[in-house]
């Protein structure tokens, strides 16, 4: 998968290079190409914000450097690819495990992240003709810039690519995992020492009773979810 970024701070998407989603970068099954939106400016002072038309507070992304960077961006692609563009704002659909699975399925991300108030809307209006837009957030609170926000959505797109998770982390079980019907919340989890602190490892997990463990789990994924999260429980479940 490709995957561009572009922001007026790339340094912000370095922590992608670490751990289990560098690797994938490392291994080339992600091609990600951070670009800095500051380099599609003409002014010394590379300017890419301005006041906004009609007034109010803050300032707008002007829109001349993000045609410019988009057009690179796109530039020498094939007929047949449509990327996607992700916008990143707290006004955005919210983006949740569905979505990075379907994010994860296609072949080329492009995530342009705004500042300050945003960036001019003719930006989205003229790329559509191009690309898939969608326009996304990653909760109901405000950051001071999409960068954060990308680095969240590029994980959790990224780790679902094949190949990239090894045996000892799987998808499957996850909390949001599809096949978690009804009881999306993990619960809680041990390993040695049998004891610690007085505390013991629940007798069930050291039975060998597969059966019986997998009805544990089951009943505090349940449990860990009407108690955490109400507005996912399904109240008819054991
Ligand atoms: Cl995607 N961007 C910004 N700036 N703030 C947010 C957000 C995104 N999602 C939640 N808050």
């Amino acid at each position: 998968m490709r995957i561009d970024i572009i922001t007026i701070f790339p340094q912000y998407l370095e922590p992608l290079r670490l751990s289990v989603i560098g690797k994938a970068i490392e291994r080339g099954t992600v091609d990600l190409n951070v670009h800095d939106l500051r380099d599609f400016t003409h002014d010394r002072h590379r300017t890419v914000d301005d006041t906004p038309f009609g007034g109010g507070p803050g300032m707008v992304m002007k829109p001349e450097p993000w045609g410019e960077a988009l057009d690179a961006a796109l530039s020498n692609r094939q007929a047949d690819q449509r990327p996607t563009l992700v916008l990143p704002t707290p006004s955005g659909q919210r983006f949740d495990q569905p979505m990075a699975a379907g994010l994860a399925a296609t072949d080329w991300l492009i995530f342009a992240c705004g500042r300050y108030e945003g960036i001019d809307a003719r930006v989205v209006e003229h790329f559509r003709e191009q690309v898939d837009v969608r326009e996304l957030s990653i909760g109901d609170y405000v950051l001071a810039g999409g960068e954060a926000a990308v680095l969240v959505m590029a994980e959790a797109t990224i780790r679902l690519l094949p190949g990239v998770l090894g045996n000892a982390d799987s998808a499957p079980d996850d909390s949001f995992s599809p096949t978690r019907e009804g009881a999306p919340l993990e619960g809680p989890i041990y390993t040695k020492p049998q004891v610690w602190r007085g505390l013991e490892v629940p007798a069930v997990l050291r039975s060998g009773d597969h059966g019986a463990v997998a009805d544990w789990r089951r009943a505090q994924s349940v449990q860990r979810t009407s108690e955490q999260r109400p507005d996912l429980a399904q109240d008819d479940l054991g």
